[in-house]
């Protein structure tokens, strides 16, 4: 007989005490997800879902989805409920009840949400990309086809889009109540970055007093998250269901950790600082170091990793070299480019990616690179040579970003951005068509030279042996 499907329902008959253990469906909806992916059904919800069991409120939230109908499908006929689990030496298994409902393809429903007093809080997840914005200025590309769309007009598809559309709204009904939206992607100052973007699509569409009243009244603090919380698989849907003795078509699994930083903020939010939410007067430091200790390992060695034919991260740290090279990158170059050591961070960096069982896969990193690798791997790579200092491992994971790229060209596997480099006939010419590297990077001599040197290496001698010779060096 086929395992019935969680709900509200199903679960109150099967397991009522998670049942109880959960929020209640009869809270009003004060935050609106944009981006209702893994990462956020394992993150900030279930952050939102621990402050409601500390202080309730009207918490409950709202989701959007972007990449296809997956979410609204898996969470809308469970009543929003799924399973978190948490991986680590003791596994975990959450249920989380904050999520209402998840609205796809439903621009109306975004609008009326964001101009409904109900919402104070939007929180956004939809990667680097999601901004469609020009990593060398900040500011919108006008030229992106569904940005296009949505400036002409009809009903808006891009999240800077939507959010205008809606504070339009929410301007018209004469709300006046502050309303606050938190960019949770792994880009530098990502809410100040959003604030900016929004007041470019004002421009664009020619709305200067809306543009004026969303400063008056909208605050876009930037926020720094971790949490390492690969895309789900079958394995873990099967895992949960045997668990829980119902079919969760949304269960996530990811790391027992999770950081999240705020900029401070006036207006209402959940009781987030109680369950280790912290609110910041100043971001920078808390973002340079998870840009470029996690993320930029990450980046680092997932191209290595693919060119050494390895399949997740815990595969990769299981190997001497590539271990070597994450403690040395961490210790030698991305560590010391934050100004102090990161000894321990070092060791406590191979420990995440070799979390057991997590299966963090190579690939799902290795997307959108000229996108990520800035903040991650050029950042640190401009402050060492500032300081007068080799950056020759960041270097060979670039290398290795170029060689997967040029790999790749043939398959359209890649993004567009990254396309468009994969193709450049040299690595001087990619280097200046790269809109999100520095020109005085780009015409770094050392950094030129280091790159090409490990991109030799890997050509002639292989990953693994050119790991070993940089790292030795
Ligand atoms: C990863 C991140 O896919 C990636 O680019 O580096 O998703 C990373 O797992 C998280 O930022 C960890 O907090």
């Amino acid at each position: 007989m086929a395992v019935p499907r969680l709900s509200r329902r199903t679960l109150g008959e099967r397991r009522p005490e998670l049942l109880d253990s959960v929020q209640g469906d009869d809270i009003g909806a004060g935050i609106l997800h944009l981006g209702i992916g893994a990462f956020h059904r394992a993150h900030q919800a279930v952050l939102t879902e621990q402050a409601l069991l500390v202080e309730p409120g009207d918490w409950a939230i709202r989701g959007v989805s972007y990449r296809g109908p997956g979410a609204a499908d898996a969470l809308n006929p469970q009543d929003g409920l799924y399973t978190v689990v948490e991986r680590g030496a003791n596994e975990r298994f959450r249920m989380v009840g904050a999520v209402r409902e998840v609205l796809y393809q439903r621009p109306d429903d975004v609008r009326a949400t964001l101009a409904s007093s109900e919402c104070r809080i939007v929180t956004i997840t939809v990667t680097e990309a999601g901004y469609h914005h020009d990593p060398a200025t900040n500011r919108l590309r006008r030229d992106d086809p569904e940005l296009a769309a949505d400036l002409a007009g009809g009903s808006p598809r891009t999240v800077v889009g939507q959010l205008v559309d809606g504070l339009r709204a929410r301007r018209a009904r004469g709300d006046d109540a502050p309303i606050t939206v938190l960019s949770c992607d792994n880009l530098l100052f990502n809410g100040r970055l959003l604030a900016g973007l929004i007041q470019d699509f004002c421009g664009l569409a020619g709305d200067p007093a809306l543009a004026e009243w969303i400063r008056g009244h909208v605050s876009f603090p930037s926020t720094v998250v971790d949490q390492i919380v690969p895309a789900p698989t079958e394995d873990c849907l099967r895992e949960v269901e045997a668990r829980l003795g119902l079919a969760d078509h949304a269960a996530v699994a990811g790391e027992a950790y999770r950081q999240w930083v705020i900029e401070d903020f006036d207006g209402p939010r959940p009781a987030w600082d109680r369950v280790g939410v912290r609110f910041v007067s100043d971001i920078s430091a808390a973002q340079a170091r998870k840009l470029r200790l996690v993320n930029g390992t990450h980046s680092a060695v997932a191209y290595l990793g693919l060119l050494a034919d390895l399949e997740t991260t815990a595969d990769l740290v299981r190997e001497e070299e590539f271990a070597g090279y994450v403690q040395q990158l961490v210790r030698a170059e991305t560590g010391p480019s934050l100004g102090n050591g990161a000894g321990e961070e070092a060791e406590r960096i191979v420990r995440r990616l070799a979390t057991p069982r997590i299966g963090h896969r190579l690939a799902q990193i290795a997307g959108q690179g000229a996108r990520k690798l800035p903040q991650r791997l050029l950042e640190p790579a401009r402050d060492l040579l500032a300081a007068g200092r080799e950056p020759r491992l960041i270097c060979l994971g670039i290398a290795g970003w170029i060689s997967f790229l040029r790999g790749a060209k043939q398959s359209g596997e890649l993004d567009e951005d990254s396309r468009e480099l994969a193709t450049a006939p040299d690595l001087g010419r990619l280097l200046a068509a790269w809109r999100g590297c520095p020109e005085e990077l780009a015409e770094s001599r050392i950094f030129r030279e280091l790159i090409a040197d490990a991109l030799d290496g890997l050509r002639s001698d292989g990953v693994r042996a050119t790991v070993r010779r940089v790292v030795g060096e």
